[in-house]
């Protein structure tokens, strides 16, 4: 396995997650179309890495590019978008596609984004080279975002997390899960995690969404997740975590009270829309103990977050609601 990207914590901090020095690892115009380039997802691929990007262009148009990279870290993002054949279904509309989540389960890799249908839902495709895509049927009805799959089947099944909203800047939302035989047909949907009481923790009071996909450690499934507070000068994203149940991940063990992540560096707290850390993938390396966090940057440019996985998972059980 290649070694993923890494940064020891920095000697003056005490924080259970850290930023990569060189943040934003993506700038927004990383390339020629693109005003900015954010919420993107990558994983192990070949000698190195592969990912699937959001770009949007200057028309402010959304769409997935696929990407390469030998270290994680120093991105080739193709210069064209993602092109998508049919796959289980001739049914491939997408008025845009935004926030990719990509992960290998058995043998492809499979991407879940934001997909414009009527209005916002999840769009399933499958890739095993990234270089030829193909585009399954949507999971849900309009409105949902933030699908997300388990890396393994559960009790037989495909699982993902979603968040279902509605057509605009939704200012409410919790996580459920659903599961699949085939890939075509969800259902057992089952809520895993609701918005908190304000004065419980205010940072994901307004509404939450998974972000990259789960991790499965000793003490469940690691789900990394953004959580929203409306403030008088708008929606602010930050990022916690929570541990589910193995075998039956609608029940949450642990779960932050505090976040892991917030807006605090200039490039999470300015641009396109200020205020936003929004994880959607995780590199993580259970041996050396390692977690690499790539999360979207006030809807502009990717950025990189470190952690011990160990501590992470405890700091999770220690602070939790
Ligand atoms: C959400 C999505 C994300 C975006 C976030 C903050 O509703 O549109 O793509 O990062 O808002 O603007």
């Amino acid at each position: 396995m290649q070694n993923i990207p890494w940064q020891d914590r920095p000697e003056d901090s005490n924080d259970v997650m850290w930023r990569h020095s060189n943040n934003p690892i993506i700038k927004r115009d990383a390339i020629p179309s693109s005003n900015s380039i954010f919420n993107s997802a990558v994983v192990p691929f070949g000698d190195g890495f592969a990912g699937v990007f959001r770009c949007d262009n200057k028309a402010v148009q959304m769409n997935i590019f696929a990407g390469f990279s030998k270290d994680g870290v120093n991105w080739d993002i193709n210069h064209e978008p993602i092109e998508m054949k049919a796959g289980n279904t001739e049914m491939i509309d997408s008025d845009y596609k935004y926030d990719p989540r990509v992960v290998f389960i058995e043998d492809r890799y499979w991407i879940t984004w934001c997909n414009g249908y009527h209005g916002p839902t999840i769009g399933i495709g499958y890739t095993f080279d990234f270089k030829e895509f193909f585009q399954c049927e949507n999971a849900f009805l309009p409105f949902n975002r933030n699908g997300v799959l388990f890396p393994q089947k559960i009790n037989g099944k495909y699982a993902m997390l979603s968040r279902p909203s509605d057509n605009g800047h939704t200012p409410f939302g919790d996580i459920y899960i659903s599961y699949s035989p085939d890939m075509v047909y969800w259902g057992e949907h089952r809520c895993v995690m609701k918005a908190t009481p304000f004065e419980d923790s205010a940072w994901q009071c307004t509404k939450i969404g998974a972000g990259p996909i789960p991790i499965l450690t000793d003490d469940g499934w690691l789900m990394i997740y953004h959580g929203v507070i409306n403030t008088c000068n708008g929606f602010r994203y930050a990022m916690g975590a929570a541990l589910l149940d193995e075998n039956a991940p609608d029940q949450v063990k642990y779960r932050t009270q505090p976040y892991l992540l917030g807006p605090a560096e200039i490039y999470e707290q300015v641009g396109d829309v200020p205020n936003v850390v929004f994880p959607c993938a995780a590199l993580h390396d259970v041996k050396e103990d390692k977690l690499a966090v790539y999360y979207g940057a006030a809807d502009t440019v990717v950025a990189m977050a470190f952690g011990k996985l160990s501590e992470v998972v405890q700091f999770t059980k220690d602070n939790s609601l």
